[in-house]
């Protein structure tokens, strides 16, 4: 395509504040839980704009959303680009929503210059791409690549004890959680567009990254089951307090983390659940969600064992009962050769300067890859600050991004 696609993205910038505006926090804070009233009221505002710009929208049985721009090959595999649009609790309005309503803006870009698919062009939002509600990230798309089986999803539950089929249910989403597996081949490629979600494309002053590698993530939740009692009249001798236990896992995985010799091993651990939370109540049960991860596999797997090390060690010591379940291990992704040089190409002919790296997010596309070739583009973030309210990412960086999906969209559809 030798035409530079129009560059003003105001509508978009709109729509992203839009977008924000329905969070079930106070704006600018964005907090949106699947199947919640706010992730409810989000999709609809989505659906809306897909079908204002002449896309034929289908949900699946988890609300996984396919908005279709028609090829005129109707026999070929579309060429899928998209996002999620579920925000933890105290996020920002971009993680996500710029690759969803990127991936929008790209097609009706392409609209507007008159371009015609051979190969069906398909934006789609993910459901649950984030773990707040059950607990494992990417629901959606790992129903989609048969990762999670319908009888595994069927035993996931929130922290009410409710589960996929009451909540999907309510929300209106119909069919078997069978028919969300999709074969090979239903997409011929696929490009996630994100902000990068860390600092380094700002700090080296570069418009866009080339995702080569995604992280691999690892969940592990850990139930310490202590004794209870008076925080006064129980002394200290003999006590088997489930916090104090937890805490010294809590170090155990941090230590564990920062000794494997790479940069790229992280650990953290997002959730302490005190019970029964009382000042004066010594904790009887305290639960760890952890979040492990790495570019590589084995040494990721080290950090797990070293955790389950310390839970022995400690459960010994300290009398308390300790049950670790494995919530998830992933193994990474390489991205496709071939979207990355198209990509590159795209980032030439756009004027724009790029780096080839690594993700140490996951992402829908870590899934999408054992279903179809894909590849990331990222765009920059403001001091790599993601998941908070006061993540950002500058007009222009979001132009970019668009700009060069919409070229590469247009070369792989052509
Ligand atoms: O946690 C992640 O990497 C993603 O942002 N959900
Ligand atoms: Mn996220
Ligand atoms: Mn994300």
């Amino acid at each position: 395509m030798n035409t530079h696609p129009r560059l003003e993205i105001d509508g978009l910038i709109a729509e992203l504040m839009t977008l924000a505006q329905i969070s079930e926090a106070e704006p600018p804070i964005v907090t949106r839980v699947v199947f919640g009233e706010a992730d409810r009221r989000a999709r609809a505002y989505l659906k809306g704009l897909c079908a204002a710009a002449g896309l034929t929208v289908r949900e699946d049985a988890v609300g996984n959303t396919f908005a279709r721009w028609q090829g005129s090959d109707a026999e070929l595999a579309p060429v899928g680009t998209g996002s999620h649009i579920d925000a933890i609790p105290n996020a920002g309005l971009y993680d996500g929503c710029v690759g969803v309503l990127g991936g929008l803006e790209a097609i009706r870009v392409l609209q507007h210059l008159g371009f015609k698919p051979r190969r069906s062009i398909e934006l789609v939002i993910f459901t649950a791409e984030e773990p707040t509600r059950f607990g494992i990230g990417c629901l959606g798309s790992r129903m989609m690549a048969n990762v999670l089986t319908p009888s595994q999803a069927l035993a996931l539950r929130d922290k009410e004890g409710r589960g996929l089929e009451e909540l999907r249910t309510q929300a209106g989403f119909a069919g078997t959680l069978e028919s969300v597996a999709l074969p090979l081949g239903r997409f011929h490629q696929f490009i996630e567009l994100h902000i990068e979600q860390g600092p380094l494309l700002e700090q080296e002053g570069i418009d866009l990254g080339l995702v080569t590698h995604i992280a691999a993530p690892a969940s592990v939740r850990v139930v310490i089951e202590g004794e209870g009692g008076h925080a006064g009249a129980r002394l200290m001798p003999g006590r088997k307090d489930a916090l104090a236990a937890a805490a010294e896992l809590i170090l155990a995985l941090e230590t564990a983390a920062r000794s494997t010799g790479a940069i790229d091993t992280v650990a953290t651990v997002g959730v302490c659940e005190v019970f029964p939370g009382a000042v004066n109540s010594i904790p009887s049960r305290v639960r760890l969600e952890t979040d492990i991860r790495d570019i590589d596999g084995a040494r990721r797997d080290c950090v797990i064992d070293a955790l389950h090390a310390a839970c022995g060690e400690v459960s010994g010591r300290r009398g308390v009962a300790i049950a670790e379940e494995l919530v998830n291990a992933d193994p990474p992704a390489t991205c496709d050769a071939e979207i990355l040089a198209a990509l590159e190409a795209s980032a030439v002919e756009a004027g724009k300067s790029y780096k080839k790296m690594v993700s140490r997010a996951y992402h829908d596309s870590l899934f999408m890859a054992r279903i179809a070739p894909v590849a990331m583009l990222f765009i920059p973030c403001r001091g790599g600050v993601s998941h908070r309210p006061d993540e950002y990412a500058r007009p222009e960086w979001i132009g970019s991004g668009v700009h060069v999906l919409a070229r590469t969209l247009a070369g792989l559809a052509a």
